[in-house]
């Protein structure tokens, strides 16, 4: 079976009004879309469900974070049990702002899959190199790295629920996109490494999202290499040209 095209928004901390939310969203209620796109909106937290409830309803939401444990004294978290209560279907996990800002490791983002998979959510599973390491010809080892951490703690059958997002630090917001031939290398050697590691059946079903500066200007071609699909995007998805990119398979 083909995989789905897959569009995520993650508009990070933004935006900083709830009238530009209504704005964003009436852009993307008003558009017309590519209907074998999946499209996946992830707004800061506190808008996840206003943001639903007026949001069209061929297209989903998620959350940018969750914790490890469903309830209990953990100030300031949000747990994967009240994301599935509240009907959120998706999560995005391990973002490269989180795991360097916030200090999160490949461990605590594999233990944070695991309970966002057992809670019933659909993790959106973010890994990719820094320019050092890139530079240093450990592209595939890191990456390897970040996916091992989550094999280790999740079935084979869990991987229905995981989308890979492959971003590579260096190309995020910082309009330095990757080359296709890039990110088709990285998307390729994500997949022999799950055709390695856990079973060629979920290499070949596994979505491998590309993100990091995407635009309406450089998604068409991105899009036509076969191991990309789809985007994670970030400050294109509050722009009007985030309806080109869910099209760029048009
Ligand atoms: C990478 C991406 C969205 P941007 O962080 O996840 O952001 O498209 O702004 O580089």
């Amino acid at each position: 079976m083909p995989r789905q095209f897959f569009v995520g928004g993650n508009f990070k901390m933004n935006p900083s009004t709830r009238e530009q939310k209504k704005d964003i969203v009436k852009i993307l209620n008003d558009a017309d879309v590519d209907p074998n796109t999946e499209v996946v909106i992830a707004p800061p937290t506190l808008y996840v469900l206003s943001l639903a409830d007026i949001l069209r309803k061929d297209f989903k939401v998620a959350a940018q974070n969750a914790y490890i444990k469903n309830s209990g004294a953990f100030t300031g978290e949000i747990s994967p049990a009240q994301l599935a209560d509240a009907g959120v279907p998706y999560v995005i996990l391990g973002h490269s702002e989180r795991r360097t800002l916030f200090r999160e490791t490949s461990e605590l983002v594999a233990q944070k899959t695991r309970a966002a998979i057992d809670a019933g959510l659909s993790a959106i599973l973010c890994i990719g190199e820094t320019l050092e390491e890139r530079e240093a010809g450990k592209c595939t080892q890191i990456i390897e790295t970040q996916l091992q951490a989550v094999v280790r703690v999740t079935k084979e059958a869990n991987w229905s629920k995981i989308v890979i997002a492959y971003e590579p630090v260096w190309a995020i917001g910082t309009g330095k996109v990757a080359t296709t031939a890039q990110a088709q290398e990285a998307h390729g050697d994500i997949r022999k490494f799950l055709h390695r590691v856990v079973s060629p059946a979920v290499a070949e079903s596994t979505r491998v999202i590309y993100g990091g500066s995407v635009s309406a200007g450089n998604c068409g071609e991105l899009a036509k290499q076969p191991d990309v699909d789809g985007f994670l995007v970030g400050g294109a998805s509050l722009k009007p040209e985030f309806v080109n990119i869910i099209n760029s398979r048009r």
